[in-house]
């Protein structure tokens, strides 16, 4: 029987023939399996596929206990996802850590200030974004991990200073994350060399010091088409709440609380899955045994009406409170 494999899962295989860590690996090969059709004449490779996992689990896990352990270039994540920032020297990285968190980041009027990733937490509305700043791109003694960082980021953002020539910087950054095969999702004529394609958006910075806005808007008018482009300004604060929302959206999750019978929801406490979750994956994300054990569901938010029950596989959406029978 033919196995009728769909080009989602070469991808994940061209990504995993190009990774150099067992943690990469690890993550290539679980997208492989999640995409493979499954029927008869994919058993035998599912079975290859499953055993592969365990044996690159086992080496992430031995790797994860010896090196990387205390490595502040391992950088676990936290909150509703990680995002890594990238650019040039002095593009305004630690700057907007700064400002948009509680982290203190180094920040100088010096290129090369960043010396070693440093994280941060940005909170949008009731949820924390973690904020990987980044030795600047082309800090060539870079850390080996460098790009590993980079590359198991749910999102990055590509920070340009929008004072000079933003367009220019921009080729300049993407160059640079070719050479890591790291490209941003959207973005057209990428070369053949990029398998690792990111969630992304470009960020100009210090909209304060581009009076006219010519600047913005030519960055805008070269790639605002394929990636959201967003101009900022840490000095005035300009952009800032259009960042973090465009961030959150970058991260393709959504937000949903579960409550108990009777009582309130608390909406300050939301619980982060997936875009494209049914109730049954939000289970097993509240507790690994809720999905088996669940019976039904009342959804107040995308059911047709208020306290409605719905079936495991209703795709929930952000915003829904559920209420999760066992
Ligand atoms: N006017 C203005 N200056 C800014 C803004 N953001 C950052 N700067 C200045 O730009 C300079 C560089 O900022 P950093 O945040 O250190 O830049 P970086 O990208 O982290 O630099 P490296 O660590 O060398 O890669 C500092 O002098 C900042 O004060 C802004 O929005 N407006
Ligand atoms: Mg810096």
């Amino acid at each position: 029987m033919p196995a009728n494999l769909t080009p989602a899962y070469f991808e994940a295989e061209k990504r995993f023939r190009a990774s150099e860590t067992s943690e990469e690996k690890l993550e290539a090969l679980n997208e492989m399996l999640r995409v493979m059709p499954k029927h008869k004449g994919t058993d035998g490779l599912r079975a290859e596929l499953r055993t592969k996992i365990a044996r690159f689990q086992k080496e992430a896990t031995k790797q994860q206990a010896t090196s990387k352990r205390g490595s502040v270039y391992h950088v676990p994540r936290e909150g509703a996802g990680q995002v890594a920032l990238i650019g040039l020297p002095n593009a305004g990285k630690s700057q907007l850590v700064s400002t948009v968190t509680k982290a203190m980041a180094d920040v100088g009027d010096y290129p090369y200030t960043t010396k070693l990733p440093q994280v941060g937490m940005m909170k949008f509305e009731n949820v924390q974004i973690q904020l990987v700043d980044m030795p600047p791109i082309t800090d060539h003694d870079a850390h080996p991990r460098f790009a590993a960082v980079l590359r198991s980021a749910n999102a990055l953002l590509l920070m340009v200073d929008l004072e000079i020539d933003p367009v220019a910087e921009a080729r300049e950054v993407m160059a640079e994350l070719e050479k890591y095969r790291i490209g941003l999702a959207g973005m057209k004529d990428v070369p053949e060399e990029v398998v690792f394609q990111k969630k992304g958006l470009i960020i100009g910075t210090k909209s304060d010091l581009d009076a006219t806005g010519e600047n913005a808007t030519g960055l805008k008018a070269t790639y605002g088409e394929e990636v959201p482009v967003v101009a900022i300004s840490t000095q005035d604060g300009s952009g800032l709440d259009e960042l973090k929302k465009r961030v959150f959206d970058a991260l393709e999750v959504i937000r949903v609380f579960t409550k108990s019978p009777g009582v309130q929801a608390n909406l300050n406490d939301p619980m982060v899955v997936k875009l494209g979750s049914t109730i049954e994956e939000a289970a097993e994300a509240v507790h690994k045994d809720f999905r088996r054990n669940l019976k039904f569901a009342l959804i107040w938010g995308s059911g047709k009406f208020d306290g409605q029950r719905v079936k495991r596989d209703h795709v929930v959406q952000d915003g829904d409170i559920l209420e999760l029978h066992t």
